[in-house]
């Protein structure tokens, strides 16, 4: 029982238990989902098998979104396992830390390349091999910032990786409409992850936002599982291309 029972999904970006992947996975899991995990390179697999056993999930292999083949190569176990898929949650992003503190205005084109790569153009790529599973339809979820839509300090070439992410929401969910493939994402207050502790003056940034939020305090991984988990259910089988904040409000006062 539960408002994704009969549904299975693929969960993309756990690092670790304070990964926002985790958060989600757990959530869509109580709420019945079954689920399957790819895991990026040797290291991780280590700790994204024993999260993975914690919620009877399935390890489906090694993606690392810069090989185009591994990708390939997850979707194909999933077919293996299911036949078909009804929703993917993308919780991946890359930038090089020496770029995530300072100037915006010094990002090398090397950085850029690979942060855009990584952080944007990968959720497409997963698009495509996602709609060869989704003959029913499905949903795609990615996860995105406030600094796509202001400046914030040190996010520099996120920012504008998530810029082109968002805008990639609304032509994604444009182009799968037609086949019932909703796309959306949730644009999530700061939370201290493995990604964000590259990030300069993050604890700052915390701070910040639970001075000024409306509601006073940061959100957790739990929350953004929440409003994840009704995403990729049928409770919004009315949304697509939809940019939904789990920031404590912060986009309202920032
Ligand atoms: O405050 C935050 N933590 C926020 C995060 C606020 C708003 C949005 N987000 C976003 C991030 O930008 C990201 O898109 O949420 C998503 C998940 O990030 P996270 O949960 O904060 O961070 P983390 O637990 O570190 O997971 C990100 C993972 C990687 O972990 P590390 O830290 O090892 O880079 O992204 C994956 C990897 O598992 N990843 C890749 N996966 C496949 N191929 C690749 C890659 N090339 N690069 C990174």
């Amino acid at each position: 029982t539960g408002i994704l029972a009969g549904k299975r999904g693929l969960v993309m970006g756990v690092a670790n238990n304070r990964s926002i992947a985790w958060g989600i996975a757990q959530a869509a899991r109580q709420h019945g989902a079954e689920l399957a995990f790819t895991y990026q390179g040797d290291a991780l697999k280590k700790r994204v098998e024993p999260l993975a056993k914690e919620l009877d999930a399935h390890v489906v292999g090694h993606c690392d979104v810069t090989d185009g083949a591994t990708i390939d190569a997850v979707f194909d176990e999933v077919k293996r396992l299911w036949g078909s898929i009804d929703f993917v949650i993308h919780c991946i992003a890359f930038s090089d830390k020496d770029e995530l503190t300072g100037r915006y205005v010094e990002t090398s084109e090397g950085n850029f390349t690979k942060s855009l790569l990584i952080s944007c153009y990968s959720f497409t790529a997963i698009a495509q091999r996602a709609e060869k599973l989704m003959n029913e339809g499905g949903s795609l979820l990615t996860l995105t910032y406030y600094g796509a839509e202001k400046w914030m300090p040190h996010y520099n070439v996120m920012g504008v990786a998530k810029a082109a992410l968002e805008a990639s929401v609304r032509y994604l969910a444009a182009d799968l409409g037609p086949k019932n493939i909703r796309v959306n994402a949730i644009s999530a207050g700061p939370i201290k992850t493995l990604a964000a502790s590259g990030i300069g003056d993050f604890r700052y940034i915390l701070k910040w936002n639970e001075y000024n939020s409306p509601l006073r305090r940061t959100v957790t991984i739990e929350e953004v599982g929440e409003t994840a988990a009704y995403l990729v259910s049928d409770m919004s089988r009315g949304m697509t291309g939809e940019i939904l904040h789990v920031d404590a409000g912060y986009h309202v006062v920032g």
